[in-house]
């Protein structure tokens, strides 16, 4: 009989790589890695690591893919918004690395009077979702226009008005002609788990991971 693992996804490179693999080695466990760089082994527990683009996190732990995993809230709301899953992955902890804002960017020439300003407008960001809900409660109409990547060059090419991008010092939207004027959502690294019930052997490698986890952050505070 195959002896049962817990199996987490953690991003394999880019801004939580790094911090995601320190967490697990301040929980006192070490991943080998063999010639297969997508998967790991730990060997103080029974976890297995996959390592995997951030974007396939949140699927792969509601899907049961993977058991747990950690992602920028940014993504895991805006998968949740998405609601393309029946049951979406749950948040179990906040990890305090990886912190950044989402927030909206409009030409540095705007005069900005608040949301209405974005009235009519159309706004590119890759978190549809997340602006749609600041939009709605802000009660604007507004456009969100997805793109994947180098959102910030959209008002530039007139492919949209304004932005809603990941804001870390602000220097990429300076570089662009653009100021951020609001905040639509604050986020950090969190770790999130499929929300089925595990069995209990499982469920029993879950608590004791938790339960190192916690230990560290509580050792960070
Ligand atoms: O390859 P993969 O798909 O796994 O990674 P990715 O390129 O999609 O994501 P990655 O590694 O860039 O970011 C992973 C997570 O880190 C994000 O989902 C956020 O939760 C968090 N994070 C923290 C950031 C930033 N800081 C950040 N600055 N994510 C993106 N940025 C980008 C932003 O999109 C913009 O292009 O950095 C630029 C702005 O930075 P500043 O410092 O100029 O403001
Ligand atoms: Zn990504």
């Amino acid at each position: 009989m195959s002896e049962e693992r817990l199996r987490i996804a953690i991003q394999k490179s880019g801004r939580l790589a790094e911090e995601s693999v320190e967490l697990l080695k301040n929980c006192g466990l070490t991943i080998s890695r063999g010639r297969d760089t997508l998967y790991g082994r730990v060997q103080e527990m029974p976890i297995d690591v996959l390592l995997v683009r951030d974007d396939d996190i949140p699927a792969f732990v509601a899907d049961g893919a993977c058991d747990i995993g950690v992602v920028g809230e940014n993504v895991a709301e805006e998968d949740r918004l998405a609601g393309a899953r029946e049951t979406p992955a749950e948040l179990v902890a906040r990890l305090g690395f990886s912190r950044c804002r989402l927030m909206l960017a409009a030409p540095k020439e705007w005069a900005w009077n608040g949301p209405a300003s974005l009235e009519g407008k159309r706004i590119a960001t890759s978190y549809p979702g997340l602006t749609r809900r600041f939009l709605a409660a802000a009660k604007v109409k507004a456009t969100p226009v997805m793109m994947k990547g180098s959102v910030e060059v959209a008002p530039r090419l007139k492919i949209a008005d304004a932005v809603c991008d990941i804001v870390s010092t602000g220097a990429t939207l300076d570089a662009n002609g653009l100021r951020p004027v609001a905040t639509v959502f604050e986020s950090e690294a969190v770790l999130i788990r499929n929300p089925a019930s595990f069995g209990p052997a499982k469920q029993t490698i879950f608590e004791a991971f938790m339960k190192r986890v916690e230990g560290v952050m509580a050792s960070r505070e």
